[in-house]
């Protein structure tokens, strides 16, 4: 399947979430700054009107779009994966309840910290905001599961793990959060998650 990516950005989430369902992926790479895309240099939004990645080709006139539905498509397209619980039962609602919280409550908050627009003010808010989010999925790992659900690997890890990968650059780090550290860690050693990585030509800074 073709997934439009900025290396790094939230695409990495669906980018791990394709290859941990074993789907050949075709990465198409888009370059923020100018809205093309890098291969042919067209125009981005001509594809997505929406400009941001991640953008997943499913055969449609549109590509799906939000990074937090499309997993979900990964996951229900290939439900012998195990990457989330069935629709419909308590178990899927909770993956559903993280990976909304991750998309509005943790992903949105690190948006200042990427613009050169934000003051410093702002920024400062932003940084207080991102580990009251970080802190409290610190405490639900607590009980020593080790995944955000529990026992197995889902979705909300793969977007979890893309999430928290940048409080590198943005020097939050996880030094308050050692679960998420030791997490961040356990996630990263996945065969699927090292391929997106290097993929993505993000190995040595991940
Ligand atoms: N609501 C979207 C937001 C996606 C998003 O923030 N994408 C960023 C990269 S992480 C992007 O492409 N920004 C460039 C832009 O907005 O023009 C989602 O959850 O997938």
């Amino acid at each position: 399947m073709k997934l439009y990516f900025s290396p790094g950005a939230c695409s990495l989430s669906p980018h791990i979430a394709l290859r941990e369902a074993g789907v050949p992926v075709e990465l198409e790479r888009v370059d923020l700054a100018s809205g093309k895309i890098v291969a042919s240099g067209a125009r981005f939004r001509d594809v997505n009107p929406k400009g941001y990645v991640p953008a997943l080709d499913i055969g449609e006139a549109l590509p799906l779009t939000e990074g937090a539905a499309i997993v979900q498509h990964i996951a229900d397209s290939h439900p012998e994966a195990g990457l989330a619980p069935a629709a419909g039962t308590p178990a899927r609602a909770r993956v559903n309840e993280w990976l909304t919280f991750l998309s509005s409550e943790l992903h949105k908050s690190f948006g200042p910290l990427f613009s050169p627009d934000t003051s410093d003010e702002a920024k400062q808010a932003a940084i207080t905001k991102v580990k009251s989010r970080l802190d409290m999925i610190e405490a639900t790992l607590a009980d020593g599961r080790d995944y955000l659900t529990g026992a197995d690997f889902s979705i909300a890890d793969a977007y979890l793990f893309t999430l928290a990968n940048w409080t590198g650059p943005t020097k939050i780090g996880l030094a308050d959060q050692p679960r998420l550290a030791a997490y961040q860690a356990r996630v990263a050693a996945r065969p699927a998650v090292q391929a997106a990585l290097k993929a993505e030509g993000l190995l040595e800074a991940a």
